[in-house]
């Protein structure tokens, strides 16, 4: 594994406001109820994380991955990250902390490979090591946990992590690689919600392994999961890109069918019709879905005080709706709050240490891969 020198990598960002950053007037910032500036560039960034510390671990979608001070606008390259087929939807994917970080200084991740001529996502672990010259990597990195199967394809992949209030389980999503039935296959991981031990292996007690699932699976009938988050009660929220007119915010209970691709309040997009979820179908329905549809990315339980208002909310991304979309939770129950047009395509929420919310643009498509901080106004 390459270490980096340190010397080779700062650079200064600049930060500035949104409308001199992007030449808007005015009148769009001034409807939403927080200010929008732009902390730094990446390329293609899919993921971040706070550290205890403030300064965060981001992906790029390419497989890099960096850790950045907000502060003084540090990058430094973090090494140990194997190579990851970065193709279509795939690359380098998610990042998250041990729930014991302070100790045990884990990080888990997620990326798409190639191996035996299929694809496929893995979830890997490493230590977070920096040394006194700054060099940064995750050493002894290991991937703990691989879809089965891997098929062919670039896209779908979903490989969004969260671990459980306790720190006991980390959850894993697998998208269904754009194969529709493998959703509803017992065997398969993919689109699936899977429930892991810490070190990847199934947890015991899943609630559909005794059927013959496989050992790991939580919850199914899943598309393209791609953020998955915990409430203040424990209660999990996934959200996936649906058909078209159909993406969704589900709470996620165990063993539970989510009915793709049998049911979908959406329809496939290249037209063949999918029945509507109903009462009694067997299948759950989703809380919320979307028509037209936001394509939603990331997935954030907001929690903290600096927009009070908004605790107990979720914040999705959206990517082709280019948007910052809130759904208000009450109990099992959610709601369409808001959706605030942010003129790019948004791939990641992240709470600050501060409570600010910290938004990751997508690259490509017209948008730039810029790091946003929200604050109140006035
Ligand atoms: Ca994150
Ligand atoms: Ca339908």
């Amino acid at each position: 594994m390459r270490r980096l020198p340190l010397a080779a990598l700062p650079f200064v960002l600049i930060a500035c406001s949104a409308d001199n950053a992007t030449g808007q007037n005015s009148t769009n910032s001034a409807d939403k109820p927080f200010k929008t500036s732009i902390i730094a560039d990446f390329d293609s960034p899919w993921a971040m994380t706070f550290l205890p510390d403030g300064r965060a671990l981001v992906t790029e979608k390419a497989g890099d991955m960096i850790l950045f001070d907000p502060k003084n606008g540090t990058k430094i390259p973090v090494s140990g990250i194997p190579a990851v087929d970065s193709a279509g939807q795939g690359g380098l994917m998610d990042v998250v902390l041990s729930p014991e970080f302070g100790q045990d200084k884990t990080v888990y991740f997620s990326f798409s490979e190639a191996r035996n001529g299929a694809k496929g996502v893995a979830l890997a672990r490493g230590q977070f090591n920096q040394a006194s010259d700054g060099t940064t990597a995750l050493d002894d990195v290991t991937v703990i946990f691989r879809a089965s199967p891997y098929v062919e394809g670039n896209g779908h992949y979903s490989g969004r992590i969260a671990f459980s209030p306790d720190g006991r389980y980390l959850f894993f999503t697998n998208g269904e690689r754009q194969k529709f039935d493998p959703a509803q296959d017992p065997k398969a991981t993919l689109g699936k919600v899977l429930r892991l031990n810490p070190d990847g292996t199934p947890a015991a007690g899943n609630p559909l392994a005794a059927q013959g699932f496989d050992p790991a699976i939580w919850s199914y009938g899943h598309r393209n999961l791609l953020g998955i988050a915990f409430d203040k009660d424990g209660r999990l929220w996934e959200q996936e890109m649906g058909p078209k007119g159909g993406d969704e915010v589900n709470l996620i209970k165990p063993g539970l069918n989510y009915g793709y691709p049998k049911v979908s309040n959406g329809d496939h997009y290249d037209g063949r019709p999918i029945t509507d979820h109903a009462p009694g179908d067997g299948f759950e329905a989703p809380k919320v879905s979307w028509n037209p549809v936001i394509s939603p990315a990331g997935l954030l339980y907001y929690s903290a005080d600096m927009f009070p208002q908004w605790k107990n909310s979720l914040f999705i991304g959206g990517l082709s709706s280019e948007s910052l979309v809130r759904v208000k939770l009450d109990g099992e129950k959610a709601s369409k709050a808001d959706q605030w047009d942010m003129g790019a395509r948004i791939r990641e929420v992240e709470q600050g240490p501060d409570g600010a919310l910290w938004l990751l643009e997508d690259g490509g498509q017209g948008s730039q891969g810029r790091m946003l901080k929200l604050t109140p106004t006035g």
